[in-house]
């Protein structure tokens, strides 16, 4: 039986009753797709997920892909290899291409609604098969607008089917890619050669695509104005694994020097191969500037930023497949009786019927369904902007919008989602859910890298703070919070809870207010800046408990329509009360802590950074 449960009802309900994303369909570059289509789109990667792509996933786990330092080469595990081909050969990767690039153009809300599945189910699967997806990036020159090569290059990686990688970390440069080392020297030819080591880097080495194309952050050496310090002097450069011609894309049987010296051992998501790099020792690593243009920060970044919604998608996608299991779990296991009828000789019940069962199981599923709306509603902003751009327009406030909230799916999201799973989701199974016979405790391990890569949670609040509301001059939030600000002002089924929404509005404004107010005496006394930074991950955990209430309420409104409205299936009344009774839950339970941790962050003072180390 598949480990991967999907929740399509959940996700249709989403994307055409609460966010009316039908409206994208049939126009614009979307012409040639209808809610039926979409509806047919998403039952068939459904099924997909839950079979051929989920199949591998605990096989995988535990024969992961094995290394040989003789040779730097990589053997993926065979069931695994299966499952990558079913869906490279499903072509489902083209709805995140555009036209150009013979893709099937969708809008993001639906796309990230497929994608959701496909990442719950085997996020390697996903992982591995970017490489085309990539080619957007090198096909647009990183947004600086490519070359003639750099367009071939990028059809070939769709063409071929070609996998990529995107290489930023060092040993030196985790989080502070700045401080990276790894250099590029420019040759007679126009081509660079890269030299340096380069680590932790997924589908860096493997056996499943015919070459790997390798997207390389280095400084230029000797020449004059570029290739300074910090993460502005850094270039972009396209990197192949085996030559090949630039025009057929054919391999011509030379290797280039850039090796796998190392593959990571890991706590979770053990098939996805973490590699160690290293380039140029020995013989060259040849490498292309990309665009020929040297902005490899800000083009990098075009990739970082559709990796942040990927990952916090699949920590989503996996709390969902996490509580769906655990809820089936517990309506058939039985233990101890009804608290009302304690008797020796009372009949065992099943978990379900245990109040702090059902407290974890909602705290579950609001939870989880409430990211995933969260996820579709930031898609929607993409989706705006998708259109703008096919228009030949900007819509510049969608734009920014999907820029604020990123940090949120990807910070907030992992974070929730990653302790939920060991808190909730696990801890319903009892002891069994520590054994490897259920995918909780793989789902554990594996989602905990969610909260790591693409920029810790910490880099997460800071981007939310620093760059996504004070560089923006309060632009996007303001405009997110006019829309929350005419939701409880609107009339709704849920009444009681828009009063609680605007408290926590105040509660998370007042916290935006008074880290406003530190970073402005910053510029008295520069102490005040340590005391704003103590409280960024409180801001984008608190942020992202209120936009999520938010659409839960929004949701239940929709809900509790329905349900006024009557003549309804027992599946939609009981999905719909469901729907209902997760946003009471989630207002009731968590927005009050928001209180509290706005009177923590009143409360910040430097005591902990005025501590001398070894005091800790
Ligand atoms: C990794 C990979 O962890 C994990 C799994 C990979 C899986 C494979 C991927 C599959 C996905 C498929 C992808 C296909 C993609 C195709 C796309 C198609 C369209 N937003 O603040 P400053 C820029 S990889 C946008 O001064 P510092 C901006 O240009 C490793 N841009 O920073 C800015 O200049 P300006 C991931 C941003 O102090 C410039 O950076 N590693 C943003 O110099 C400098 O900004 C990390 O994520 C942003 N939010 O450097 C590193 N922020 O201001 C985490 C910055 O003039 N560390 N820029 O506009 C950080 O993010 C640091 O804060 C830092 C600091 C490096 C930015
Ligand atoms: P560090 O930066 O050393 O951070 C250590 C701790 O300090 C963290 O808690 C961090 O939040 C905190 N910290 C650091 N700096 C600050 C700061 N300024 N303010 C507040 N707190 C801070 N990289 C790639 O380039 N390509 C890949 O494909 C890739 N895949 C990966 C796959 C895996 C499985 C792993 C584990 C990593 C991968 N990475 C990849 C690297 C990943 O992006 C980094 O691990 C991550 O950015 C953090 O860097 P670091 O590990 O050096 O931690």
């Amino acid at each position: 039986m598949s480990h991967y449960k999907s929740n399509v009802r959940d996700i249709e309900f989403n994307l055409f009753e609460v966010l009316g994303r039908d409206a994208v369909l049939g126009t614009g570059p979307a012409e040639e797709l209808d809610v039926e289509t979409a509806r047919a789109m998403l039952a068939e990667v459904d099924v997909l997920a839950r079979t051929k792509l989920a199949e591998p996933f605990a096989d995988s786990d535990r024969n992961p892909p094995h290394y040989d330092a003789e040779t730097r080469t990589v053997a993926m595990p065979e069931s695994f290899k299966m499952a990558f081909k079913s869906y490279m050969d499903s072509d489902w990767w083209r709805v995140e291409l555009s036209a150009d690039l013979d893709g099937q153009p969708t809008p993001p809300s639906l796309r990230w609604s497929l994608m959701e599945m496909v990442l719950g189910a085997n996020p390697a699967v996903y992982i591995y098969s970017a490489g085309p997806k990539f080619s957007e990036v090198v096909y647009t020159g990183g947004g600086n607008g490519g070359t003639e090569r750099d367009r071939s290059i990028a059809r070939h990686m769709v063409d071929r089917q070609w996998g990529a990688t995107m290489v930023l970390t060092e040993p030196d440069a985790g989080s502070d890619v700045g401080a990276g080392r790894t250099r590029a020297i420019p040759q007679d030819d126009g081509s660079w050669h890269i030299e340096g080591v380069k680590r932790f880097i997924t589908s860096g080495e493997h056996d499943m695509t015919e070459n790997i194309i390798h997207l390389v952050l280095a400084r230029p050496v000797g020449v004059e104005g570029v290739g300074g310090p910090g993460t502005k002097g850094l270039s972009l450069f396209v990197v192949p694994k085996y030559h090949f011609d630039h025009e057929t894309g054919e391999l011509t049987g030379e290797r280039n020097g850039v090796y796998a010296t190392n593959v990571e051992k890991k706590m979770g998501i053990k098939v996805s191969t973490t590699c160690e790099l290293t380039f140029g020792d020995g013989e060259p690593a040849k490498g292309w500037l990309l665009g020929e243009v040297h902005d490899g920060i800000a083009q990098m970044f075009k990739v970082i930023e559709h990796a942040r919604m990927m990952v916090g998608t699949k920590a989503i996608a996996t709390l969902s497949t996490g509580y769906l299991n655990a809820l089936e779990y517990a309506k058939e296991r039985k233990q101890g009786a009804d608290l009302l009828n304690p008797g020796k000789d009372a009949p065992r019940v099943t978990i379900t019927h245990h109040p702090d069962v059902r407290r974890s199981l909602m705290t579950q599923k609001s939870f989880a369904e409430g990211m995933r709306l969260l996820v579709a509603y930031t898609a929607g902003f993409q989706d705006r902007v998708w259109m703008a751009e096919a228009a030949g327009e900007r819509d510049e406030d969608a734009e920014r919008i999907n820029d604020l909230l990123l940090p949120i799916v990807k910070g907030y999201g992992s974070e929730r989602s990653w302790v939920l799973l060991g808190t909730e989701s696990l801890q319903t199974f009892g002891g069994s859910g520590f054994l490897a016979d259920y995918p909780i405790e793989q789902y554990v391990r594996d989602a905990k890298i969610d909260t790591l890569y693409e920029g810790t949670t910490a880099i997460q609040g800071q981007d939310l703070f620093f760059r996504k509301i004070i560089k923006d001059g309060g632009h996007a939030i303001g405009l997110l919070t006019a829309e929350l600000s005419a939701f409880i002002e609107s009339e709704g089924p849920l009444t009681e809870e828009r009063a609680t929404l605007k408290r926590a509005m105040d509660d998370v404004a007042g916290v935006v207010g008074l880290m406003i107010n530190d970073i402005t005496a910053a510029a008295q006394e520069p102490r005040n800046t340590y005391k704003v930074a103590l409280n960024t991950t409180r801001l984008l955990m608190m942020l992202g408990d209120l936009v999520v209430a938010y659409l839960l309420v929004r949701a239940g409104d929709v809900a509790a329509t329905k349900l006024e409205q009557g003549g309804l299936s027992a599946a939609d009344e009981a999905f719909y009360t469901g729907k209902v009774a997760s946003a009471r839950f989630f207002v009731a339970q968590v927005l009050p802590k928001l209180t509290a941790e706005r009177k923590i962050a009143e409360r910040t003072d430097l005591a902990i950074m005025d501590l001398p180390e070894a005091a800790f």
